[in-house]
């Protein structure tokens, strides 16, 4: 029987955050409300766990949605954030810090080989898109349905993430207008691409290469390479929305991983450590075409400020060849525990896996689109994150995304996720 954990002081934050702010949180899904109760408000993080304002603890499975690679409070990060603040937090100016960290991405991307910094995924998906239009003069961009780029306009249009868990079709201030060019076909299905790059001249074709916001769903084998051919038949630009798998999945992303050459490319989360930060880039060619060098506008008041750009520094430090084998050993471990204590307790689950991205879908079949995604039964998954939770453990509040596992997860935390999943299992 889960011990239900009364979490006075959280309940009393929630209540008077619910005065001053929607939900009473700063995005959507952290209200809980698709796995219901209501969420814990976190005073600290060590390492690969948090504690909350009741003083109790957890093994933290969302890691702030992706940018916490090197786990909570890593002393390398904080010392570089600290010195770096007592120098200031933003100039408004050029500074070394900007030029470092886009070097540093660029040598690990090379198809990357200029970016601008904005602030957000949402930004950096938002610019390549207008980028991507620009340099090609045409309106129409292609995105896959269950993939989220950030709440743009444009892009909104049936997107993953939040969207699916609140079960929001698009959004309400969307106009006909704004999403008129975007056109979405379901993920994996590569003759519905071919489709509409023969109907109507595309600017792009927009993709998470390996999706994370319909839950952890990996591209079919050939899906990549045939979105980089009808790109390159068709004049259209294949734009890698990399905010997920930058520098995740391996030390140069998707690209590196499946070998397919992207034309532009949008970062965020790790590359920040932590600290609001995004990119877009690619070639120098298409790159010139962004103010003041050319005619595609876009700007931002922190972008490139050096306390993000300090903390993406030192988290990119820590990212060796010794990192990466780390993540996908313990990503691997939790996956196995994961599936054998699904056997153990009966239940008919799936796990996806890619790299340290990882999601339990309540449902028995393979999860290739968002469709099928959404066959998993969200009723069973509520009530799991719910046991998860009163045992100690916090995955993210939707069953449409992903785990993040760190480097700071040792084999004894994910022996104690497996145990509770056992049990939660047994008991939802
Ligand atoms: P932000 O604007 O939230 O920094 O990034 C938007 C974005 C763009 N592209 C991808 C592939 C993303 O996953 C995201 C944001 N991810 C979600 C979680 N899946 C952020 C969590 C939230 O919305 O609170």
């Amino acid at each position: 029987m889960t011990t239900t954990y009364e979490r006075a002081r959280s309940a009393e934050l929630l209540e008077r955050a619910e005065r001053v702010m929607p939900g009473g949180v700063s995005s959507p899904v952290r209200a809980y409300r698709a796995v219901g109760g209501h969420p814990p408000f976190i005073e600290a993080g060590e390492g690969c766990r948090v504690r909350d304002v009741d003083g109790r603890s957890y093994v933290d499975l969302v890691c702030s949605w992706g940018p916490l690679i090197a786990g909570h409070a890593h002393p390398e990060v904080v010392r570089a954030i600290a010195e770096q603040a007592g120098r200031g937090t933003s100039y408004g100016a050029p500074t070394p810090l900007e030029a470092e960290l886009a070097a540093t991405i660029s040598e690990a991307v090379p198809s990357v080989e200029m970016l601008r910094f904005v602030s957000s995924g949402t930004e950096a998906a938002m610019s390549a898109v207008r980028l991507a239009r620009g340099a090609t003069g045409r309106a129409k961009v292609l995105k896959f349905a269950g993939c989220y780029h950030g709440h743009s306009d444009a892009l909104l249009a049936k997107a993953g993430s939040g969207l699916a868990t609140l079960g929001l079709p698009g959004s309400a201030g969307v106009t006909p207008g704004a999403a008129a060019d975007t056109i979405t076909v379901a993920y994996n299905d590569l003759e519905a691409v071919r489709v509409a790059a023969g109907a109507a001249p595309l600017a792009a074709i927009l993709v998470e290469p390996y999706a994370g916001n319909m839950g952890c769903v990996p591209p079919d084998p050939g899906f990549l390479e045939g979105l980089r051919e009808i790109c390159d038949r068709t004049g259209a630009l294949l734009v890698f929305d990399e905010v997920i798998t930058g520098f995740r999945v391996a030390r140069g992303g998707a690209q590196e991983r499946s070998g397919i050459r992207a034309d532009l490319t949008c970062f965020g989360k790790v590359i920040g450590g932590g600290l609001p930060v995004g990119a877009y880039g690619g070639s120098r060619t298409l790159m010139s075409l962004v103010a003041p060098l050319g005619p595609v506008y876009q700007a931002g008041t922190l972008s490139g400020n050096p306390l993000a750009m300090t903390a993406g520094l030192a988290t990119l430090r820590l990212l060796d060849v010794a990192a990466y084998a780390r993540l996908e050993a313990i990503g691997a471990l939790l996956e196995a525990g994961l599936v054998r204590a699904a056997r153990a307790a009966g239940a008919a689950v799936r796990v996806q896996r890619i790299a340290s991205l990882l999601t339990l879908f309540f449902t028995d079949r393979p999860v290739r689109n968002e469709d099928d995604a959404m066959t998993s039964d969200r009723e069973r998954f509520a009530a799991f994150h719910r046991a998860m939770l009163a045992r100690g453990v916090m995955l993210p509040p939707s069953q449409f995304e992903c785990w993040f596992v760190s480097l700071a997860h040792d084999e004894a935390a994910i022996e104690e996720i497996v145990a509770a999943a056992r049990a939660s299992l047994e008991e939802s």
